[in-house]
């Protein structure tokens, strides 16, 4: 097999779409190098003492796990100094960090979320990195939180490196979907799935069935009659897996098809589902319509949605087309 290395495929993508400028190409790298670098740390578990809280909470009021607070140095450290960057937001930071002013400023923003699937971390099971990157306004070097609020479908490129048996780096910058397994000898990311595409037809489903007796009727119409199997209203049987790491659920649905769902519920009005906007359901909602899937809030499209807020909460249904609009139709 010719290897084709993330820098190989990143030029060469330039080349024939004209797609990944300069600046781009050196953001998504950094990106992956730090990646590497977070993947490096979770592999070490215990041995590298980087278990256990970190005695924080961050702006969600969740706790923070030394994985995360080191991830997310990891990332501001990684990409402050390469001059491609105007500012980052993340989900361990309550506001945005702009870039130093001794260092040289670009033209893009980076939101992340360090280290997704936080309560996985201490029982060694798949984590991840989920990123945004979206374009500053013409000619602004000191961006605001309000830039940063632009709808999903004006990202210029989304991806998340999954930290499991194996460490990969699934990537879009418009143009379809492509996965890069890490070679861990080598330390390069090597191209092993071009053009990926979700099965349209699925018999998979993934939800916090814990949470039934807090959804929506819409929810629960939709789930009981996937539960009803061959005999129910939709003939056939469907299988259920819930990992509890974003990642590694959409990873898997990339693969194999399914639709994964984390709902609004009746628990807190004021808080419409768990995942945010900006750093978890963007990007993802980019990569998987890019893998020919759907993603939606239940009611439209989650990349049409016009952010208010840096941290806020989206209700979120993605994976194989149909399944995404039966549900979304159910909410209608
Ligand atoms: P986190 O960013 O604090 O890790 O939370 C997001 C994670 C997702 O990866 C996952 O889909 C979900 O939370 C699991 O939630 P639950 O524990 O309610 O099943
Ligand atoms: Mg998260």
């Amino acid at each position: 097999m010719k290897r084709i290395s993330l820098t190989q495929y990143l030029v060469e993508e330039q080349r024939l779409h004209n797609s990944i400028p300069a600046e781009l190409r050196l953001l998504i790298e950094v990106v992956a190098r730090a990646c590497k670098t977070i993947s490096h740390a979770v592999g070490k578990g215990a041995l590298g003492d980087v278990l256990g809280t970190a005695g924080t909470e961050n702006i969600q009021g969740e706790v923070q796990k030394k994985l995360d607070v080191l991830s997310n140095e990891i990332l501001l450290e990684a990409n402050e100094w390469g001059g491609h960057l105007a500012a980052m937001a993340s989900e361990e930071m309550e506001h945005i960090h702009l870039i130093p002013n001794r260092y040289p400023k670009g033209e893009y923003m980076l939101v992340f979320d360090p280290l997704d699937g936080s309560s996985n971390i201490d029982v060694n099971v798949s984590i991840g990195t989920i990123f945004s990157v979206l374009k500053a306004p013409e000619g602004m070097h000191n961006p605001t939180e309000q830039d940063f609020l632009q709808p999903g479908a004006q990202q210029v490129a989304a991806g998340y490196a999954v930290y499991g048996p194996q460490t990969m780096l699934v990537l879009t910058t418009g143009n379809g979907v492509n996965a890069f397994t890490l070679d861990r000898e080598m330390g390069s990311w090597v191209l092993t799935q071009r053009n990926m595409m979700i099965p349209a037809e699925t018999k998979e489903f993934a939800i916090n069935m814990s949470n039934m007796r807090h959804w929506h009727p819409p929810v629960k119409r939709y789930v009981d009659e996937l539960l009803a199997g061959k005999t129910g209203p939709r003939g056939k049987d469907f299988n259920m897996r819930w990992i509890a790491s974003m990642v590694a659920d959409v990873h898997r649905i990339l693969n194999r098809g399914g639709i994964f769902m984390y709902p609004a519920d009746l628990r807190d009005p004021g808080q419409p589902g768990k995942l945010r906007l900006m750093y978890e359901a963007n990007p993802m909602a980019f990569i998987v319509e890019q893998a020919g899937g759907a993603a939606t809030d239940g009611k439209g499209r989650i990349l049409d949605i016009q952010p208010t807020k840096l941290h806020q909460r989206v209700p979120v249904f993605l994976g194989s087309r149909q399944e995404v609009e039966v549900v979304t139709g159910y909410h209608q």
